[in-house]
């Protein structure tokens, strides 16, 4: 009885700590569901080490400031040149590493799970000229990328969709992004992202990419 009023002690104690931190949604889909476009063995790295790392850095670098932890995290990007200045680094670099990978996790989805509608090819052909030329665009603004970060297909505040891509863990929620707005398309092009399957060969990560992308989920996030 004792030892479990302890355990039970215990637990809440480790509940209010961590309450109202911010935490890694489970993956949608196994570790190797996205086979054999993303192996299972980066899934689980990158998964529970690097974007774990963000989301507990994250988490620590806001221990002095709680209040924030009840923020929607879009919302410390936003407003980045206005936190304190000690955690400015910390949220841009954690934060986004927090944010983009949650974005990324459901961007993707088993090969042959989902289908682009004839409405989403309608507005990619709109923005784009057809599908293939958002794709090679889009495909471009990865590979042109040097060193780390993100491919993006943003819908600005006006409706225009566009591609862009951003540095290390930045995105366009930042101030300093010029192209601002909600990402509706996330790749991740760090080397941690494709490195045990392709090694070098990021165009062939990237042309894989297309076999998992979660088309639903890039409707949804168009607000479709
Ligand atoms: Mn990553």
């Amino acid at each position: 009885m004792k030892r479990l009023n302890l355990l039970l002690l215990l637990s809440i104690c480790f509940s209010l700590i961590s309450y109202g931190q911010f935490k890694q949604t489970p993956l949608p889909y196994d570790y190797k569901a996205l086979e054999p476009y993303i192996d299972s063995t980066t899934m689980y790295i990158h998964f529970n080490f690097h974007h774990a790392a963000y989301t507990n850095n994250l988490n620590k670098a806001l221990e002095k400031y709680p209040e924030l932890y009840k923020k929607d995290v879009t919302e410390l990007f936003k407003n980045l040149n206005e936190l304190p200045t000690d955690i400015q680094t910390a949220v841009r670099n954690n934060g986004g590493g927090y944010y983009n990978h949650s974005l990324f996790w459901t961007m993707m989805a088993p090969a042959g799970s989902t289908k682009m509608s004839a409405k989403l090819e309608k507005a990619l052909t709109a923005s784009f000229g057809s599908v293939d030329a958002f794709k090679t665009a889009f495909e471009n603004a990865a590979m042109t990328r040097f060193g780390s970060g993100w491919a993006w297909l943003v819908k600005e505040p006006s409706g225009k969709l566009t591609i862009y891509s951003t540095a290390n863990q930045d995105n366009p929620f930042m101030p300093d992004s010029k192209v601002k707005g909600t990402p509706v398309l996330a790749l991740d092009v760090w080397e941690h992202a494709y490195y045990l399957k392709y090694q070098n060969k990021r165009a062939a990560y990237v042309k894989a990419f297309w076999s998992v992308v979660n088309w639903a989920e890039v409707e949804k996030q168009m607000g479709m």
